[in-house]
């Protein structure tokens, strides 16, 4: 079985000072032997992290791109972009942005094939409302935006993360996880054949060091995809080492 991977997703979040002081703790504190890791800064943080990171094996991702290579497209970045200060990973569709970017499942796809194009290893984000949870509805969302976020040939990594669960410190039991891991797999064998084996899948909503241990060990959960968590090192460190 391969490494897990644990992703950090700072968000809006850490000036210049903090961003360098939490990876100079996780380049110190990660274990040689431990999952493969990532951490997601601010755009604006990116360059700035890139020398304190390469002695370490922590690689560098991204909280988005835009879909064309360049052009007029204000405020916006784009995959080349993030290649160009050695950028491996992107975030895409994730929720927030999705809810607060106007992003649909169409976007997405087409951010995910810009990103691939251009040599990252894109997270693709899904997840389901709670209304939709209470009302039987997840499965079929969650089938409908594999289907409209991932492009044929996916070559990536999909991050389950129920909207109830982001940032609410209610992680989704073990027992929700398991069930949507199974779906979440036969999804991607339905929609990619053979190839949807081997799509790593993360959850992520709530993780922390005190449940990292319980969701890492459900059967076919690739890593985790951290929010609130990742932005204090010995939290994140300590997730780190609940991963295999
Ligand atoms: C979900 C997660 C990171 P948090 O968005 O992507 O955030 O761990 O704060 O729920």
């Amino acid at each position: 079985m391969s490494r897990q991977i644990i992703v950090g997703n700072w968000k809006m979040n850490g000036t210049s000072r903090d961003s360098l002081a939490l990876v100079q703790a996780l380049v110190a504190g990660v274990p040689a032997s431990a999952a493969d890791v990532v951490v997601c800064p601010p755009f604006t943080q990116l360059a700035l992290l890139t020398d304190t990171l390469k002695p370490s094996t922590i690689a560098l991702g991204a909280q988005d791109c835009h879909k064309d290579s360049a052009g007029a497209h204000t405020g916006d970045i784009s995959a080349p972009m993030l290649t160009d200060l050695g950028v491996s990973y992107v975030v895409l569709g994730h929720s927030e942005r999705r809810q607060e970017h106007g992003e649909l499942d169409e976007t997405v796809r087409e951010k995910t094939v810009a990103a691939i194009k251009a040599g990252l290893t894109p997270i693709v984000c899904i997840g389901e409302t709670e209304d939709q949870r209470e009302s039987g509805d997840h499965f079929d969302i969650l089938g409908w935006q594999i289907k409209g976020s991932l492009p044929d040939g996916f070559a990536g990594i999909l991050a389950y993360e129920p909207i109830w669960a982001i940032g609410t410190g209610r992680a989704a039991t073990t027992e929700e996880i398991a069930e949507t891991m199974t779906f979440l797999r036969e999804e991607l064998v339905r929609q990619f054949g053979e190839a949807g084996k081997n799509i790593k899948i993360l959850y992520g909503g709530s993780v922390n060091d005190k449940n990292a241990a319980s969701i890492l060990s459900i059967t076919d959960v690739a890593g985790a995809l951290v929010g609130g968590a990742s932005l204090k090192a010995e939290a994140f460190l300590s997730i780190i080492s609940a991963a295999s």
